[in-house]
């Protein structure tokens, strides 16, 4: 399991005023705690309608890349404040994200390409999000031909079944589960799958609780990746048992602290 911490976001009102200050200090010691908190990397956001977006990008994976060798999970919708994101950073980037929209792709694969970054792909296009797990695979599979066709390898790709809030989706859930275990069908070797696990649980009154079943649950059906919140301890205490029932990390009585 992958853990990609969500918390340099500028949708998080405290970060959003770090950004507009430019207060580097305070980016960099959150980055540092995530990181020590067990994130192997970290999603970088500037946040919504921004008129900086750009410059602010830039300014935030440099502030970012001074205190840690961390891959950065570049997270824009916006061609430009991608750029400018991966022509600031010399860490490793995942870009985060394509849909299936054709302009989408047409747009971000060259950079994908140019820049060497790994890829996210959303199963979504100019329609939504499908409401079913056949065409999330069917999308997920349109954005693997067409990454082949621009010499991106399927093993740079992270499907993505997007996550949407049980309180408002209930049906989802399931669905989104289904989702992960098929897309690991679609190519030998199975490509890597992420997903923004808090979305789940928008709106729920005991987000925690709903955080953390919910990743159980894709953990058990093969989940690689998330983007989360590190900081939440009984989280990241789910995310290592989970590693150790998965056989992915040595069992020890004391594995928690080991
Ligand atoms: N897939 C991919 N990337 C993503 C998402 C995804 N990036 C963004 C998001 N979803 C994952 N990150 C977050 C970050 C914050 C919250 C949820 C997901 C969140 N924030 C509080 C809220 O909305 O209530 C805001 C709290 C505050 O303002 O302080 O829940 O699915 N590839």
């Amino acid at each position: 399991m992958y853990v990609i911490s969500e918390r340099i976001n500028g949708l998080f009102t405290s970060v959003g005023k770090a950004i507009d200050k430019r207060d580097a200090k305070w980016i960099q010691d959150h980055a540092i705690r995530q990181l020590e908190c067990g994130a192997q990397a970290l999603d970088v956001n500037v946040g919504p309608g921004r008129e900086d977006g750009p410059a602010a990008m830039d300014w935030l994976v440099r502030t970012v890349q001074d205190v840690t060798d961390a891959t950065l999970c570049l997270d824009t919708p916006g061609a430009k404040t991608m750029t400018a994101g991966l022509k600031a950073a010399r860490n490793k980037v995942i870009m985060n994200s394509t849909t299936a929209e054709k302009k989408r792709l047409d747009a971000f694969l060259p950079l994908c390409r140019e820049f060497g970054a790994d890829i996210i792909c959303l199963t979504m296009d100019e329609k939504g999000i499908p409401n079913d797990s056949e065409k999330r695979a069917e999308l997920a599979m349109i954005m693997i031909t067409t990454a082949m066709e621009h010499e991106i390898m399927p093993d740079r790709l992270l499907l993505d079944p997007l996550v949407l809030p049980t309180r408002a989706a209930q049906d989802q859930g399931m669905k989104v589960i289904k989702a992960i275990q098929m897309f690991q069908s679609l190519n030998d070797p199975p490509i890597r799958t992420v997903v923004g696990l808090s979305n789940v649980s928008n709106g729920a009154k005991d987000r925690p609780l709903v955080n953390r079943t919910y990743l159980a649950m894709l953990m058990g059906a093969g989940l690689s990746a998330a983007i989360l919140d590190p900081e939440d301890a009984s989280l990241m205490e789910t995310v290592k048992t989970g590693q150790v029932l998965r056989n992915e990390k040595l069992y020890c009585d004391d594995y928690l602290r080991a």
